[in-house]
């Protein structure tokens, strides 16, 4: 039977160009899919940098299977079921110290809007309801939803949909390739942009500015590394205003810097930290936002009876979300994946690396298991040369993602290094294909 492609309205998709060839995903185990047509190709993203155990871990279905066979749903409003307290409890207990509330959503997206609400609330239960401005980064990504796009900098994500909220500005981006290209790592310089936000600070006023959101990893925008310094700068500029501070972790929680958390990796503990993707490793949607005990806390004042935090979604902590992310740390624990990024990094960033002086390639980036190469784009035709490059390699049986022209890898932390160096000759014989 011809499969009808009309319906489906494709998300994030040159949808037209996708339906005259479309690439189907059939079936999905460990590092890697098969297509339609049974060809296997080995998954140099985690999906969509959320399979971080690799694919159909069977720990995991087995747990999502039981969990719809004996509770399928429960009521997450005034209503509760123990796996949601067990998750909660679990994710805190390997999250940075103090961040100890886990509030539970269906996306990064959501998890995004949640913390923009979190830190405007807290301020206001505080008594400084004057503190409502957000400050994002350009470059950034924080999902689609409205709150998400505004803190934002993805221009392409943000000009088609009107004014967006009120009250928000931006620090610059760190992306800086006339100092750092090739950087091994975190880069040297960069460092001095955090201090836009005593800029913002002497421009609005701290008294107007409840928090400060950024990816500790810019990911979607093409995997840009936080300078030297950089993120320890931002805090302590957000700790001296008292303003708070944001982590963005859909990407580089669970594992991907090689700790759990990118905060444990660079040392730097934020207020709020939106999470996603890894919790379910993809299987179930997932989000969450971890709070520090003291936020939570401003919260649990008035009467008893009365709503602390008017919010919540009715699928927040689902029963197989929840099954599904007990079983997925379980699996991270067993196979101890979230620092297995810290002993393949050096290996991963040497592969990653070779691939400089290769046609086009104007910069590298590389940190625990995210690597990316930057290719100049072809005159008047941005984003093609990248795009090329992807489907070129998925022809050769490997996925990858790009963003602009710059290409994205970020495996399931289950690799080995036979198919880290099967991903690096794939994409050396695409950009040679593609110059
Ligand atoms: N914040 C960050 C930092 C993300 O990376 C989101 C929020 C939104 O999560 P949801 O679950 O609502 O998609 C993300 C998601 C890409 C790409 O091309 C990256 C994401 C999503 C889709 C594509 O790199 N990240
Ligand atoms: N729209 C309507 C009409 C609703 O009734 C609800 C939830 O009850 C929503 C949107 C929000 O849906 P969700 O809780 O799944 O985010």
């Amino acid at each position: 039977m011809k499969l009808e492609l009309d319906a489906f309205w494709m998300p994030f998709t040159a949808s037209r160009q996708f339906k005259k060839a479309p690439r189907l995903l059939a079936k999905s185990s460990g590092m890697y899919y098969w297509d339609d047509k049974g060809r296997q190709i080995l998954d140099g993203v985690a999906g969509l940098w959320c399979v971080n155990a690799g694919h159909a871990r069977p720990k995991i279905v087995k747990a999502i299977q039981e969990q719809a066979a004996e509770l399928d749903f429960a009521p997450p409003f005034n209503m509760a079921h123990p796996k949601a307290f067990e998750l909660a409890d679990k994710v805190a207990r390997i999250a940075p110290p103090g961040m100890n509330k886990v509030f539970f959503t269906n996306s990064g997206s959501e998890s995004v809007e949640t913390a923009l609400k979190m830190a405007i609330a807290y301020h206001r239960a505080r008594g400084e309801g004057t503190r409502t401005r957000l400050i994002g980064r350009e470059r950034g990504y924080h999902g689609v939803n409205f709150g998400g796009i505004s803190v934002g900098g993805m221009v392409g994500n943000r000009k088609m949909f009107g004014s967006l909220l009120a009250g928000v500005d931006h620090l610059r981006h760190t992306h800086d390739p006339a100092r750092n290209a090739f950087s091994v790592g975190q880069p040297e310089h960069g460092a001095e942009l955090a201090d836009d936000l005593e800029r913002m600070v002497a421009l609005h006023d701290a008294s107007t500015i409840a928090a400060v959101i950024v990816e500790p990893i810019a990911g979607s925008t093409g995997v840009l590394i936080p300078p030297k310094g950089y993120l320890q700068r931002l805090r302590e500029i957000c700790d001296k205003h008292g303003i708070l501070l944001i982590f963005d972790e859909v990407i580089t929680g669970f594992g991907r810097t090689g700790s759990p958390f990118a905060a444990t990796t660079f040392g730097v503990t934020p207020d709020l930290m939106t999470l996603a993707k890894g919790i379910t490793n993809g299987c179930v949607p997932m989000g969450a936002v971890l709070a520090k005990q003291a936020i939570h806390d401003v919260f649990m004042n008035g009467p008893e009876h009365l709503i602390e935090f008017p919010h919540g979604y009715t699928y927040s902590s689902h029963p197989l979300a929840c099954a599904a992310g007990l079983a997925t740390l379980e699996t991270y624990a067993d196979e101890s994946l979230l620092t297995r990024g810290s002993q393949l990094q050096g290996y991963f960033g040497e592969q990653v690396h070779s691939l400089k002086g290769q046609p086009n390639v104007i910069d590298i980036r590389n940190f625990g298991l995210v690597g990316a190469v930057e290719l100049t784009p072809i005159a008047g035709e941005p984003g093609k040369r990248a795009f090329n490059v992807f489907l070129d390699c998925y022809e050769n049986g490997v996925l990858l993602r790009t963003t602009g022209d710059t290409v994205a890898i970020s495996p399931p932390l289950i690799i080995e290094r036979e198919q880290i160096d099967q991903i690096i000759d794939t994409l050396r014989g695409a950009i040679q294909r593609a110059a």
